[in-house]
């Protein structure tokens, strides 16, 4: 069984809108994932996306008809929270989400590449740090990157993690990256749509922690 695969993402509408619904379900299942990966150290990780989520899911619980869509909360939050908006409320737990989910994005598609540090190839390092520098490192400071290099040190071998992705289960390699592959379509799409919403609602910001 494939852990992706349980908790694929649906697929959009032509306008790309993102159900909120939906999109909290899918999401709901990552921080228990990070548990998987075995060390303590994912533990901020793991309460970081956890407090985004929650904070969404409160924002959207107090009106589902109001806000059906991502694009519904963050124009509502732009109303209410004039020149505080977008650092404030559910859009800020997005913002901070969405890089999350960009890095997950970068690193499944590494892995279905087949990218590898060819001396140390049962590491997943050469992903990681690709997803790290593509989704977060900006938006780091110099603290923060040291959590980072600790992380790092403590990830998964890559056939610790293809066994996560399939429930425990030893499945070959290649199979593995099939369902990465399936899995990566419907994610893709909705992490691009996510950023390029960010961007037409002139949301994203730079500032580093
Ligand atoms: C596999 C190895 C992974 C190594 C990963 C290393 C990642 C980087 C480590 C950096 C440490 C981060 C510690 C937290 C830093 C926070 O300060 C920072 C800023 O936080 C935001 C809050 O979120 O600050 C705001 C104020 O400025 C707000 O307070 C905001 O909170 S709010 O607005 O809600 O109140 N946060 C970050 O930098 C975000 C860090 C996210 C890191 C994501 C890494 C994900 C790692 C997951 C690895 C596993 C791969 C999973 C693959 C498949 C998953 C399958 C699961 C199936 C379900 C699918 C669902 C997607």
């Amino acid at each position: 069984m494939s852990l992706l695969l349980d908790n694929q993402f649906s697929e959009l509408p032509e306008d790309r809108s993102v159900d909120t619904q939906q999109f909290l379900d899918a999401v709901s299942h990552l921080p228990a994932f990070i548990d998987c990966l075995g060390s303590k150290v994912f533990s901020v990780i793991k309460s970081d996306i956890v407090g985004n989520i929650t904070k969404i899911r409160g924002v959207y619980e107090k009106d589902p008809q109001r806000y059906v869509t991502l694009r519904h909360i963050l124009e509502a939050e732009r109303e209410e929270h004039g020149s505080e908006w977008p650092k404030v409320g559910a859009t800020l737990a997005l913002m901070w989400l969405k890089r999350g989910l960009r890095f997950i994005q970068i690193l499944l598609q590494s892995l279905a590449d087949g990218e590898k540090d060819e001396n140390n190839p049962n590491l997943i390092r050469v992903s990681i740090n690709k997803a790290y520098d593509g989704a977060l490192k900006r938006y780091h400071g110099w603290i923060v990157q040291k959590i980072f290099k600790a992380a790092l040190l403590a990830a998964p071998y890559r056939s610790d993690f293809l066994k996560a992705l399939s429930k425990g289960e030893e499945v070959a390699e290649e199979e593995v990256l099939v369902n990465v592959r399936r899995f990566l379509v419907n994610f893709s799409v909705t992490v691009d749509a996510i950023y390029d919403m960010f961007t037409s609602l002139n949301a994203e910001l730079d500032y580093a922690v």
